[in-house]
């Protein structure tokens, strides 16, 4: 069983053990029971002690057991509150560190609560796409009210204990968690020696001078925020049957509405992102305990938005950065642009004054490769291309010290060949910052043939101190995620050819739940990036298929909103994408030069090609190894490419849809003009053909 029973002093303690955070996994909730009936049945117990071992009372249900048969074997959790809440015996449960979800339902249930200061708090459950599913919304709002426990439960935002105190949810915070044990002991004799029964949190009342109001304002409020998610409703409407109905109406509702949300595509698509988070640092060949190297000096090379935006990372994690640049004027524009944009959070009141300074005097800007020598990682951000970047890494290989890690935040370009211009390859990896970089939480981290393990384990430890959801990719052009936008891109473009207008595939998508559609975000990027890209690989690719309509429109200088017009007009200071009525021209002028056939284009067509583009490469990325996981794609794409969370990203859509029906689809487009583009993934029929998906556990 996972839970330790002891007794001390009439007291029996009973300490959840389930590493990492005393999930209430199903013998973790057995053991619990079974703790209770043995103090029941001890004549020398007076009360109990329920506190959890290690970094949390408890972090919750065991979310690794969600739609699996031990999720709803008996004890549940339910029951096992019961069986707390039922003790004859006081039970009080010492709180620290982390008791979130269903460990703080735990927590309701007992008849005290003693916590340590500094321990979070929350009913979390929301972010999963569930509600708190074992009495949180009956047991919170009667123990801290209604408004503060409905803020709680529909944000799911932790608060610190110690700004609980006066709540009514404890009975005693410590400000010494060391002080945590012996003051819950004392506090579990003294209520031990008391007769009769012991305060239930179920039996409070729940006073507010207007509920209905403050539930009506609390739903159009939560309105914004729930666009594509039905929990943080069903949260107001279970706190609602608990005000209006009762606890045991209360509580069975809550029920419904736990099972009913379990099952959902959203619930499940959350679910999939918080695993998917964490598993991305897990590199399946480098071991978890691989030795890492300090990292406690950072160099930028380039001060552009880039190397600006990098050097702001670090700083921001309190790491000092030396930023180099070749020109003095090009130096002191970079720090004149890091210096505005934290001016900027300090205006919206996002940064104190005195922060920002303390960060930019982590910064030491320098014109001379000399000052490098101390840096741990030396990140370059230059210009993208090859024979750049071949001096600057010949010239790190003589000035930087042994050991130093020695980055590259390209693109596009080939990381063996960047890590051949350097006598220590195994030193060197890709760090490609998504921008603004400042903000964008991916980082793709390439692994080139000879990138150490300990340089991938470094990186990737380091990637969670600045912030950043780190997805290890091998080396192929484009890495994860540019290599699969190039077939949504390909797409998209192909559509205007046969018949769709740049605002009918952005609103498709749109609506689909992308951020931005292609087009949008295509003039917001800039046109004249893609263009580039393009022509390198009109020479390397030659036999690859392209429209050249987006040619057209660069030749047309429409660089998009840089140059006051691309796929959309644009009026001076006002960033809306208005249709061009010029564009529109070109396009159909171009479908009559190549002779396309132009037709009506669904928004289904138009959401299936494009998203099953990204699907069918992403497949291909499996196939050749170059993601490790399905949910590595998805977590590129939720956190770089504005892909809908509520979706989980294309590779957990795909399975949504079924592969099957994503192989027909396929198979369709690839019989129809601009077919060629369409070279199904094997595995895809593979999966197919097994029922199975990319994230079916193997
Ligand atoms: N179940 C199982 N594993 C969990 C877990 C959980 N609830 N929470 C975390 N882990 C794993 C995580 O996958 C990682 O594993 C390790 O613990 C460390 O996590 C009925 C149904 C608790 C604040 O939503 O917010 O209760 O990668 O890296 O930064 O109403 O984890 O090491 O193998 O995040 O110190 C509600 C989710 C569940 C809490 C710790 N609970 N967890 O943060 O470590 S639903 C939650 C967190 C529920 C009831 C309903 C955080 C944390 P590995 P970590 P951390």
């Amino acid at each position: 069983m996972a839970v330790d029973y002891t007794t001390r002093d009439g007291v029996a303690v009973l300490t959840l053990n389930n590493p990492p955070v005393n999930g209430l996994g199903l013998s973790t909730r057995a053991g619990i029971v079974e703790g209770i009936e043995r103090a029941q049945n001890d004549p020398a117990v007076k009360a109990i002690v329920l506190t959890g071992a290690g970094k949390a009372f408890s972090g919750g249900a065991d979310i690794t057991e969600f739609n699996t048969p031990k999720a709803t074997q008996e004890p549940t959790l339910p029951t096992v509150i019961e069986a707390v809440e039922g003790s004859a015996k006081p039970v009080v449960a010492a709180i620290h560190s982390v008791a979130m979800g269903g460990g703080l339902e735990l927590a309701l249930g007992a008849h005290y609560r003693v916590a340590a200061a500094g321990a979070q708090i929350a009913l979390p459950e929301v972010k999963l796409g569930i509600l708190p599913g074992a009495g949180g919304t009956q047991r919170l709002p009667r123990a801290i009210g209604l408004e503060a426990s409905l803020n709680m439960i529909v944000s799911g935002a932790p608060v610190l204990s110690e700004k609980l105190a006066d709540s009514g949810l404890f009975d005693e915070v410590v400000a010494n968690p060391a002080e945590l044990a012996d003051t819950a002991l004392a506090f579990a004799r003294k209520v031990g020696a008391q007769a009769g029964a012991h305060p239930k949190v179920r039996d409070r009342k729940i006073e507010h001078p207007n509920a209905a109001g403050f539930i009506q304002f609390a739903r159009n409020t939560v309105v914004a925020i729930a666009k594509h998610f039905p929990a943080p409703h069903k949260c107001i409407d279970a706190i609602e049957a608990g005000v209006n109905d009762g606890f045991d109406k209360g509580l069975a509702f809550e029920r419904e509405c736990f099972t009913a949300l379990v099952q959902t595509p959203e619930s499940r698509a959350l679910r999939h992102a918080f695993f998917g988070e964490r598993a991305a640092s897990k590199i399946p060949d480098v071991p978890s305990d691989t030795p890492v190297r300090d990292i406690t000096q950072v160099a930028v090379i380039g001060a552009g938005t880039m190397g600006g935006g990098i050097a702001m990372n670090f700083i921001n994690a309190g790491i000092p950065v030396t930023l180099l640049e070749t020109k003095q004027e090009a130096l002191e524009r970079g720090l004149a642009t890091i210096r505005k944009n934290y001016e900027a959070s300090v205006k919206k009141g996002k940064l104190k004054p005195e922060v920002m300074e303390q960060r930019l005097a982590l910064l030491s800007p320098t014109l001379s490769y000399d000052e490098l020598k101390q840096a741990d990682l030396i990140v370059e951000a230059v210009f993208e291309e090859l024979g750049v970047k071949e001096q600057v890494f010949r010239r790190l290989d003589e000035v930087a010290k042994p050991g130093a890690i020695l980055a590259s935040n390209t693109s596009t370009l080939d990381v063996d060949r960047i890590a051949a211009f350097t006598k220590r390859p195994q030193d060197v990896v890709g760090m490609h910052f998504f921008s603004p970089a400042n903000v964008m939480k991916l980082l793709e981290v390439v692994r080139g043939k000879e990138t150490a393990k300990d340089v991938l384990a470094t990186v990737m430890k380091l990637a969670k101190k600045i912030k950043k959801t780190a997805v290890v990719s091998g080396v192929c052009d484009g890495f994860i995620g540019n290599r699969m936008i190039e077939q949504y891109i390909r797409q998209a473009l192909f559509m205007l050819e046969e018949g769709a207008l740049p605002a009918q595939v952005d609103r498709a998508i749109e609506k689909f739940g992308f951020a931005m559609g292609p087009f949008r975000m295509s003039d917001l990027a800039g046109n004249d990036i893609g263009w580039a890209i393009r022509k390198r690989r009109y020479l390397e690719h030659p036999e690859m298929h392209y429209s050249k309509i987006a040619d057209r429109l660069c030749e047309m200088g429409r660089f998009g909103q840089k140059t006051g017009g691309g796929w959309y007009d644009y009026k001076a200071g006002d960033r809306t994408a208005y249709p061009s009525s010029v564009v529109n021209d070109m396009i159909g002028e171009y479908s009559k030069e190549t002779n396309a056939q132009r037709r009506k284009i669904s928004d289904e067509e138009i959401v299936e090609r494009l998203v099953f583009a990204l699907v069918n490469e992403g497949a291909k990325i499996l196939e050749e190894g170059i993601a490790s996981k399905a949910s590595d794609i998805d977590m590129v794409y939720l956190t770089g490419y504005g892909f809908p969370l509520h979706r989980g990203g294309p590779m957990l859509y795909a399975d949504t849809v079924g592969l099957y029906n994503v192989e027909r689809a396929i198979r369709r487009y690839a019989a129809r003009p601009n077919g060629d583009a369409w070279q199904l993934a094997p595995s895809i029929a593979k999966l197919a053909a097994e029922g199975r998906g990319f994230n079916d556990r193997a």
